[in-house]
């Protein structure tokens, strides 16, 4: 009897040693701690390679609701997310931007939150400069200069963040948007030495063969493609392909499986094939989006009134998809 006892009471102890975050998700910040970027791949501080599979926000200034500890728990672990995308769109176009009337300090502290509810579940977490119908992400590089200035000085001693710049430069040349990168980098890294940074690409972060002909000269550095199963296929592979056995690192922070509409047909199978071609090559991939909106790529049904305690019958055809899909995959 007192064997047991001693037995049981050894467990318990032991529970109460194991830390909160050690969940169970693989390359998660718990385990591979701050990343990296090294021959070409993303890593975790140990150098070795890591896979981040995730969903994006559907923009900030309209997901508020979403942006608790709660619904952190549910992307993390229903989900099983272990990064989470902050899309701050800095435009308007149905959503307040932050460069054009939006608050500014409220998108701020939105952005911080969600830092640190990624963090305290378990999760990587991408800072999206959600620049679109600007194009050309000089547009507003005073504000992104302030913004990444303050956000950079905030989260240089945290381990989960990862400073997107510019979501999907487009009608722009990638000159420009190297000359935006090499003034928003520099900035970032003044205070924030060690971060990852991705830079997006022309052509709505399609054209990585553009910039792996010419491209930027940092450390820990990962170069944006987009893409939305319905509308691109073994061409935009290609286009990939050649970056890769260029040895471009890149980060898929956002793909669709609908069209690039956001909105319907589906093309599951399509999208399964692009999985399989990033999982072969290293590359890390995050879903647009977590919302209920009316569009086929959101991945919450709209009839669901939760905002948390979430469960799979709550998620849409693509929500239930990446369920099954992130399962699948970090199994493997
Ligand atoms: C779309 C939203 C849609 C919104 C539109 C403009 O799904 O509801 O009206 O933005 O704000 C992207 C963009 C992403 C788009 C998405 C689908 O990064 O903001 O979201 N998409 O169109 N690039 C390709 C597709």
């Amino acid at each position: 009897m007192k064997k047991l006892l001693l037995i049981f009471l050894c467990l318990i102890l032991l529970a109460s040693c194991t830390p909160k975050s050690s969940f169970d998700g693989k390359d998660r910040p718990s385990s591979r701690g701050r990343l990296q970027v090294t021959e070409g791949r993303l890593c975790g501080a140990d150098g070795e390679p890591v896979i981040l599979r995730g969903i994006s926000c559907y923009g900030v200034s309209v997901s508020e609701r979403y942006i608790t500890d709660e619904t952190f728990h549910d992307i993390s672990h229903v989900i099983g997310a272990n990064v989470f995308r902050m899309a701050m769109y800095t435009y308007g176009m149905g959503v307040v931007g932050y460069c054009t009337g939006g608050d500014k300090e409220k998108l701020f502290q939105l952005m911080m939150d969600g830092v640190d509810y990624a963090r305290s579940n378990d999760m990587y977490v991408i800072l999206d400069w959600h620049i679109l119908s600007d194009g050309d992400p000089n547009k507003y590089i005073e504000d992104a200069k302030d913004f990444f200035d303050r956000i950079s000085k905030e989260c240089k001693d945290k381990d989960n963040v990862i400073y997107e710049i510019c979501n999907e430069p487009n009608k722009v040349e990638w000159q420009q948007i190297k000359e935006y990168a090499d003034v928003i980098i520099p900035i970032i890294r003044n205070n924030d030495p060690d971060s990852v940074i991705v830079v997006g690409t022309p052509d709505w972060s399609s054209r990585v063969d553009i910039a792996a002909d010419d491209p930027l000269d940092y450390p820990n550095l990962l170069y944006t493609l987009h893409f939305y199963s319905a509308s691109h296929k073994q061409e935009a592979r290609d286009v990939a392909k050649y970056a890769i056995d260029k040895g471009l690192p890149i980060f898929v922070t956002e793909y669709g499986v609908t069209a690039s509409t956001g909105n319907y047909p589906y093309d599951l199978e399509e999208a399964g094939v692009w999985i399989d071609f990033l999982e072969a090559n290293g590359i890390s991939h995050v879903m647009w989006n977590f919302s209920k909106v009316a569009e086929s790529s959101a991945a919450i049904k709209s009839s669901c009134l939760k905002a948390s305690g979430l469960e799979y019958d709550d998620f849409s055809t693509s929500g239930q998809w990446l369920i099954d899909m992130i399962k699948e995959r970090s199994e493997k």
